[in-house]
C-alpha cells in the first residue's frame, strides 16, 4: 500500500494510542490494536488475525515461522477466515481448500471504542467477477474484532443475491501451546466426530483430546466451549463460541508438517488448531437477505490450581442467528 493511502486509512479510521494501520511483512497491510489488558495485529489480507496477546500473558495465537505473506494464498497461523466451504471444495478439488477470502485483501469498514471499552475494528469483503467464477452467489462478509484482555471475532456472512445459498466455514484458529504431552483440551468429552486421520469414520469423544498423533477431528452439532489446558506454560485458552454447531481440533504431526512449506518440520509440537466452525453436514443456509454470525471469544488465564476454570458466557453475537 502506498503511503498516501496508508495516511488516508490512518485518518479515517486510526484511534489515537488504541489503533492504527502500518505497513507488515511482505508489504501488507497491518493493524495494530491496542488495548490496556492485551493487543491484537490483523492483517487486512484475508481479514486475518494475526497475533492476540493479554497483558502479562505468552501469546495466544501461534504463527508459522514459515509463515507467507503474499497476495493470493493464506498466511499460516492466526486466524484464518475459511468461506465459502470448510475444507476441500464439495464437488471441485481444483479450488483451493477452504475457500478463497483468506486470500483476498478485506477493506476497513468501522473502527470505534466500545462501551465496554474494548477497541474494535471491521474489515468487510464481497464478491466480485473473480469469485463469482469460483462461487455463484452474491455475498458480503464482515469480520468484528475486539480487544481487550479478551479476543473475541465475529464473522458475518449476508446472502445479497437473490437465491437462497448454503455455505460452510471456520474462524481456523491456531494456539501457542508449550508441547503437545503438556495439553489436554475440554469441551468435546460425549460429542460425535467424523476423524478425517480414519478415512471420516464417526466415532465419540472418550473425555478429554489428548494430541500424541497426526490429528484431524471435526465435532459435530455442539455448541460448547473448549479449554486448551497447558501445564508447560501453567495456562488455560478458553475458547467460546456463538453461530458454530462445528469445533474442529488439528494438529499435522511429524509427516504432514514435512509435507507443508509454510510450516516448519518441527512446529507441530508448539501449535495446536481449536476452530470454531460449521462444517460436515453444519451447514449454514441464508435466504436472500439473510445474515448469519460465527463469533469466536478466546481468553488466557493462568491455570492456578487454586482456581476455577473459566467459565464462559458467551454474549449473543449481533445479528446472530445460531445455525
Ligand atoms: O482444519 C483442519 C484442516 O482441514 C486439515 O485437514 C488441514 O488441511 C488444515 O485444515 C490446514 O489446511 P490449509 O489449507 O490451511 O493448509
Amino acid at each position: 500500500m502506498r503511503p498516501s493511502d496508508l495516511d488516508a486509512l490512518n485518518r479515517q479510521f486510526a484511534i489515537r494510542d488504541r489503533l492504527f494501520f502500518r505497513e507488515g511483512p511482505g508489504g501488507l497491510t497491518i493493524a495494530e490494536i491496542r488495548h490496556s489488558g492485551g493487543e491484537a495485529t490483523i492483517a487486512l489480507h484475508g481479514g486475518h488475525v494475526l497475533s492476540f496477546r493479554p497483558r502479562h500473558h505468552p501469546p495466544v495465537l501461534w504463527l508459522s515461522r514459515e509463515a507467507r505473506f503474499e497476495t493470493g494464498s493464506a498466511i499460516r497461523g492466526g486466524i484464518p477466515v475459511c468461506w465459502p466451504w470448510f475444507a476441500d471444495h464439495p464437488s471441485n478439488n481444483a479450488m483451493p481448500a477452504h475457500g478463497f477470502v483468506r486470500a483476498t485483501v478485506w477493506t476497513p469498514s468501522a473502527s470505534e471504542t466500545l462501551a465496554d471499552g474494548s477497541t474494535h475494528l471491521k474489515l468487510a469483503t464481497a464478491d466480485s467477477e473473480e469469485t463469482m467464477k469460483r462461487w455463484p452467489h452474491r455475498f458480503r462478509l464482515e469480520i468484528a474484532v475486539s480487544v481487550s484482555d479478551v479476543l473475541r471475532v465475529a464473522l458475518t456472512a449476508t446472502n445479497t443475491d437473490r437465491s437462497a445459498f448454503s455455505c460452510t466455514g471456520a474462524l481456523h484458529s491456531y494456539f501457542n501451546i508449550s508441547t503437545p504431552a503438556n495439553v489436554r483440551i475440554k469441551g468435546v468429552a460425549g460429542v460425535a466426530y467424523l476423524d478425517k486421520v480414519d478415512r471420516m469414520r464417526r466415532k465419540v469423544q472418550d473425555g478429554d483430546v489428548f494430541i500424541d498423533k497426526e490429528t484431524d477431528r471435526i465435532y459435530l452439532d455442539t455448541n460448547a466451549a473448549c479449554t486448551i489446558e497447558d501445564r508447560g506454560m501453567q495456562r488455560r485458552i478458553g475458547i467460546a463460541k456463538t453461530g458454530s454447531r462445528t469445533t474442529v481440533i488439528w494438529n499435522p504431526w511429524v509427516e504432514k508438517s514435512a509435507l507443508m512449506k509454510d510450516f516448519g518440520d518441527d512446529e507441530y509440537q508448539t501449535m495446536v488448531c481449536v476452530e470454531t466452525a460449521n462444517a460436515g453436514p453444519d451447514r449454514v443456509r441464508l435466504a436472500p437477505g439473510e445474515s448469519h454470525t460465527l463469533e469466536a471469544v478466546i481468553c488466557s488465564e493462568a491455570s492456578d490450581p487454586e482456581r476455577p476454570p473459566i467459565v464462559f458466557l458467551p454474549a449473543t453475537g449481533p445479528g446472530d442467528k445460531s445455525a
